[in-house]
This record gives C-alpha cells, structure tokens and sequence, in this order.
C-alpha cells in the first residue's frame, strides 16, 4: 500500500527526519512517499500558521498519484477534515493518531510539545478529540520546532527533564510526543523514561496500515462528504469545489 507523509511546514529537513521514521516502522509492503508542503510557514506554532498551512496541504492531496492513505505530519493536525472531505481514502492527523494509542497502552498520559501557544492549541485538540479523560496534562517546552533540528541546541535535555516532570508531577504513565520534529527522540525518551513514548508519525502510519488493511474508507455521508461546487473568488478561484481541482471526480458531493 502506499501511505503519502505530508509535512505540512516547507521545511524539507523536518520531512527527511519524519520520513525516516516512518519508513522504520512501515511494514515490508508499505510504500511511504514523503512530500514537503511547497507554500507556506517554515513551520507551525500558531493558529496564522496552521490556516496559512492547509492550502499547501490540499495541493500534496489533490496531486496525483493518489495513494491509499495520507498522514498530515503535524501536531496541530492543521486541515484534518477539510483533508477527509476531499478523499475517501483515509487521512490521518499526527496527534489524534498519537493520543488514541497512547489510551491502548496508558490510563493516563501527558502531551510534552514545543511552545506555550502550541500547548493551548493541544488542549483545544485534547477537548475535540474527546481526550480530557485519558490526557492529565499538556505541557510546553520553550522550544521552538526548528530548534529541534539543531544539533547544538539543548532540546533533547530539555524535552527529557518536561517528560521526567510529567511522570512524576502528573502521575502519568505514557508520553506522548507533541510535535512532528520530535519523531526521532522517541527511542531514546522511551530508554531513559521506562514508559511508553508515542510519537505520533509512526502510530499514524501503523493505524494507517491498518485501517487500509482493513478495507476502511471515510464516510461520505454526512459532514465529510466533499465540498459543494459553488463559486470561490480572488487568490482561491481554482480551488472551487466542483471546477476539477478539488475533490476525486469519482465522489459525489452529499
Ligand atoms: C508542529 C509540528 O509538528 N510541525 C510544525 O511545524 N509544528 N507542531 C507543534 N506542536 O509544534
């Protein structure tokens, strides 16, 4: 099967890190295409980003060639259902594909990520996916997400004493990984923690192997059913749903 990665920031650096983490845990039949966004914020940490962001996103989606699921390779899941409406093939945001596995091995976990603003942002994602129960906390680091590419930056001490913090301040038992960049840390928090970790491009992928596998497509009944033609104006013209761009032809708008 093929799982198209999108990296919804244009920092390409950040897909080849995410990339190699999802290849790591594809199984043997698993093509991953990694795409970078080619417009938009070199990365995302506010609302402005994430709207900025989505127009990027829906241009790796409608380009061809189609894949068989799609994984939007950012914490704040910018784009999520607008993503489902214009495909049935399933669409998977990094951060609910973390916290949901995060409740199959944890009662309760904490969400580590990078800035203040980003953890609001995750307690808004924490209320919508219905989490309040299983996430004790959210917690925010000060790092920014391209310092997380720096070698020389002191992210990973940082980002292990807010986890060491969480378990003993919130008295959770499992992590998860608050932002794209922090894919390849997983192992080595896991290591030291002695808890699950969860970074969310890798359980995006396995739930993405597994819904596919499962012969599952999303509902086009109701409100994820693609958008209605109608006219759109200015700088978004082309993007009218109904002209050709946007939407499989095959789907029928409900
Ligand atoms: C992210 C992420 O995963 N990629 C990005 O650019 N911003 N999210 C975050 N919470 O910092």
């Amino acid at each position: 099967m093929r799982i198209k990665l999108i990296n919804p920031n244009t920092t390409g650096s950040m897909t080849d890190l995410i990339a190699a983490t999802a290849r790591s845990v594809a199984a043997p039949g698993t093509e991953i295409i990694a795409a970078t966004s080619r417009s938009g914020p070199a990365s995302i940490e506010c609302h402005f980003d994430e709207a900025m962001s989505v127009v990027g996103l829906i241009d790796e989606i409608i380009d061809a060639p189609a894949a068989d699921a799609y994984v939007i390779a950012c914490f704040g899941d910018p784009g999520l259902l607008a993503a489902r409406e214009i495909t049935d093939a399933p669409v998977f945001g990094i951060a609910e594909a973390a916290m949901h596995a995060a409740t199959f091995v944890s009662t309760g976990f904490s969400v580590v990520t990078t800035l203040e603003r980003t953890r609001i942002i995750t307690e808004h994602l924490v209320r919508n996916y219905g989490m309040e129960h299983q996430c004790r906390r959210v917690r925010a680091t000060d790092v920014p997400v391209l310092e997380l590419e720096r070698p020389e930056s002191n992210a990973r001490a940082t980002i292990l004493a807010e986890c060491e913090r969480a378990l003993v301040e919130d008295q959770s038992s499992a992590i998860v990984l608050g932002c794209a960049g922090m894919a390849d840390l997983a192992a080595y928090l896991e290591d030291r923690l002695q808890v699950p970790v969860i970074d969310g491009v890798a359980a995006a992928v396995k739930f993405a192997e597994a819904i596919v596998g499962m012969g599952l497509k999303t509902s086009k009944r109701g409100d994820l059913a693609p958008p209605l033609p109608k006219i759109y104006r200015g700088k978004l013209a082309s993007y009218a749903p109904g002209n050709g761009l946007v939407g499989p032809t095959s789907l029928k708008a409900g």
